[in-house]
């Protein structure tokens, strides 16, 4: 007896010391501990009712199965015993939709799922599990949910080499070179945990985009991809490359109005059809950054996506033709471009043509104001495009959860035609009553065990798919929700650890380009600070966008610089037009912003950009306090790898203060005020570093 005690307490002892490598996500499913609640659940889980009115597809009702197996099994302790009921359909919950209800059947509570689809019941029992490990009151299981957006999609970056552009979690993936013979059990992990928070879409391959995709040989490995994310109700779509009928095809031109090219394209749209019967339809990136497009024939960016969309219409696919676009000389600011290249073609693109857009008019910046695409084609499904992988946000080394940011655009109210016409709105199509929906994020996925490289941007992909089903989540829910779900329910780490999440993109904001700053990262990597830019292409250059001179620093879009203003709603643009009512946030992005100009704080312009600098390196070292006594109660190695990134964050984030702060103080010949610490080093040092061979850089350099 006193033996078996003691081997019981070693295994246990064994069992709490192992390390976690973070592979399991937010699904871990670990024992809860036994409360009355507990006990409760377990009584109610030992059934389960699956109710719908179609007959079980045996690959997805397989997957649902297993799901509440193993989730039951690890929270509760419970083999439920799954029930399946045919019962009328439940037109308000549509094709994804699900209900969950705790009732009594034959005496004993039971948990019933109701939904009209096998993969609106797979949802739901991902919500169960999730309501259940979260703590849901038993008389709180009355749950309805559909998602607002249909389409909620992960754009991956990847290359057929297995290199991922902006990617900083390893490579791709998706191991061509083995496909389709071997598939990896990580494919239907990742469509799992996809799923697992609603997103139904995965476009395999980077916007930069190689044809050699589109060949038989490479169909055929794509093919047993969307095969295994099936079951988790995950649909593949693909990039194609504008010139591709040149390049595989054979043909002389791939101009979008030449008979040839669009046979070619029908062609090949049924050919994939054949192989991926739910292939969801192509993402493109046309005359944008040396990409080929319509534009290279003279013809327009709707000539050429209305071709691919009459390709695609007769197998149910569609176009996502983005609007990142911008020319190469840049006589007019870049960020007004897209908007002059897109605005003209509303109304005049096929009803299954998306125009996918990026949250703001650059690109991905920290922070940005809402695009102002999405107050201007009313009569066109517009896609949000949003990265979740950090590309200038730390990247793989630094805290930024990026639901505030998502949020901010997505609560952005465009004016057009009136108050509470959101982004969300526009995006989700209910204020022009579109009839398709999407949302994209740029996958942070990657080879790394456990997924995402900084393990806590595995919030980042859970808060993506959250908000993709429902955007009028909050952040500090999803955060509360993700860290729950991750780490336990300890307050001891809980509380601190949300409180560094939502504090984050504000943190990293501060110490890299606050007050609406933007385009001050380093050419190519873009990962640390590079104000001084000022050769090479011009928008491409630093100086392009922060017009630093002795008299102040930002970018004039008003009347008198470029006014890019005009570009959005008068009730907004009057906002932002006036220094004195656009909100300061933002204040560099719209204007040209005086050294001595007295800010809402009282203080001048320049003593107020230096603290927050000063402010988000302060925030960082708090975290890495709060971090370090938190210790005790997180994971071992989990701990020690978020400790050194936190390490890493600090050095960044004095390493942008200081560089930063003594650039623009040669401009603004101001001494830095009290409280911000003076640079380590003087400007020549900071402009000799030169970072080399770093992830997801495409220049490789
Ligand atoms: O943010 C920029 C990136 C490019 C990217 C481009 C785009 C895929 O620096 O790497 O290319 O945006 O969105 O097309």
């Amino acid at each position: 007896m006193k033996i078996a005690a003691s081997v019981l307490l070693a295994v246990c002892a064994v069992a709490l010391a192992r390390a976690d490598d973070g592979y399991r996500l937010w699904l871990r499913y670990d024992r809860m501990t036994q409360t009355p609640l507990h006990a409760a659940y377990a009584e109610a889980a030992s059934t389960i009712v699956l109710a719908s009115p179609v007959a079980e597809d045996s690959a997805t009702g397989a997957a649902v199965s297993a799901e509440l197996n193993q989730g039951l099994g690890g929270l509760l302790g419970v083999t439920p015993q799954i029930r399946r009921e045919t019962v009328q359909s439940h037109p308000d919950l549509g094709d994804e939709g699900y209900a969950i209800d705790w009732e009594r059947r034959d005496g004993h509570p039971a948990f019933v799922i109701t939904a009209n689809r096998n993969v609106g019941v797979l949802y739901g029992a991902f919500a169960l599990l999730r309501e259940l490990r979260l703590g849901r009151p038993l008389d709180h299981f009355a749950l309805r949910s559909t998602p607002r957006i249909q389409r909620r999609m992960l754009d991956h970056w990847d290359n057929l080499n297995r290199t991922v552009e902006r990617g900083y979690a390893g490579g791709s993936l998706w191991e061509w070179f083995v496909l389709p013979n071997f598939e990896s059990p990580r494919y239907r992990d990742y469509a799992r945990a996809c799923a697992s928070v609603g997103l139904n879409g995965a476009v395999v391959t980077n916007v930069n985009a190689d044809a050699l995709v589109l060949t038989p040989e490479w169909l055929s490995k794509v093919a047993a991809l969307a095969s295994a994310f099936r079951p988790y109700g995950v649909r593949v779509y693909l990039t194609a490359r504008f010139s591709a009928p040149l390049e595989i095809g054979g043909l002389k031109t791939a101009d979008p109005l030449d008979p040839a090219v669009a046979a070619w394209w029908r062609a090949k749209a049924r050919e994939i059809h054949e192989l991926i019967p739910d292939f969801g339809g192509f993402l493109v990136k046309a005359n944008s950054e040396g990409q080929p497009g319509p534009q290279s024939y003279g013809r327009s960016h709707a000539d050429g996506a209305n071709m691919l969309a009459d390709a695609l219409a007769p197998v149910g696919g569609i176009v996502l033709w983005r609007a990142f676009v911008y020319e190469a000389d840049a006589r007019r600011d870049r960020c007004m471009q897209a908007y002059d290249e897109f605005e003209p073609y509303d109304g005049k693109f096929r009803p299954n043509v998306v125009v996918q857009i990026k949250n703001g008019p650059l690109d991905f910046q920290p922070r940005e104001p809402f695009h102002p695409l999405f107050g201007a084609m009313p009569r066109t499904p517009l896609a949000l495009e949003v990265q979740i992988t950090q590309e200038y946000l730390g990247q793989g080394t630094h805290l930024a959860f990026l639901a505030p940011l998502w949020k901010e655009t997505l609560d952005s109210d465009t004016f057009r035609p009136g108050r509470g016409s959101t982004v969300a709105r526009v995006v989700d199509g209910s204020l022009s009553h579109n009839p398709i929906s999407v949302i994209a994020g740029v996958a942070n996925t990657g080879t790394d065990r456990n997924w995402t490289g900084h393990p806590l941007a595995q919030a980042n992909w859970y808060a993506f798919g959250r908000l993709a089903w429902d955007h009028t989540l909050s952040s500090a829910q999803i955060a509360s929700e993700w860290t729950h779900l991750t780490f336990g329910d300890d307050p001891r780490v809980t509380a601190p650890l949300e409180r560094m999440l939502l504090e984050s993109r504000e943190t990293v904001v501060d110490y890299m380009d606050p007050l609406g700053l933007t385009g001050v990262f380093a050419e190519g990597h873009h990962y640390g600070p590079e104000p001084w830019l000022d050769k090479g292409r011009p928008d491409w250059t630093s100086v392009y966008y922060h017009h630093a001179d002795s008299k102040g620093l930002g970018f004039d879009r008003t009347q008198s610089g470029s006014n890019a203003l005009e570009q959005y709603a008068p009730v907004i643009a009057g906002i932002w037009r006036d220094e004195a009512t656009c909100p300061e946030d933002l204040i560099l992005w719209f204007h040209h912003v005086a050294w001595d100009r007295t800010m809402a704080s009282g203080r001048p312009f320049w003593d107020e950009f230096c603290r927050h600098y000063q402010h988000g390196v302060d925030t960082v070292r708090g975290w890495r306090r709060t971090w370090d006594s938190l210790k005790a109660y997180v994971d071992p190695e989990t701990h020690a790898h978020v400790s050194s990134l936190l390490a890493i964050q600090e050095r960044d984030a004095c390493w942008w203060r200081d560089a930063s702060l003594l650039y623009f103080q040669t401009f603004s010949g101001r001494p830095l005020p009290p409280g911000v610490e003076p640079p380590a080093h003087d400007l020549p040092y900071y402009r000799a570093i030169q970072l080399h061979w770093m992830p997801g850089d495409p220049s490789g350099k």
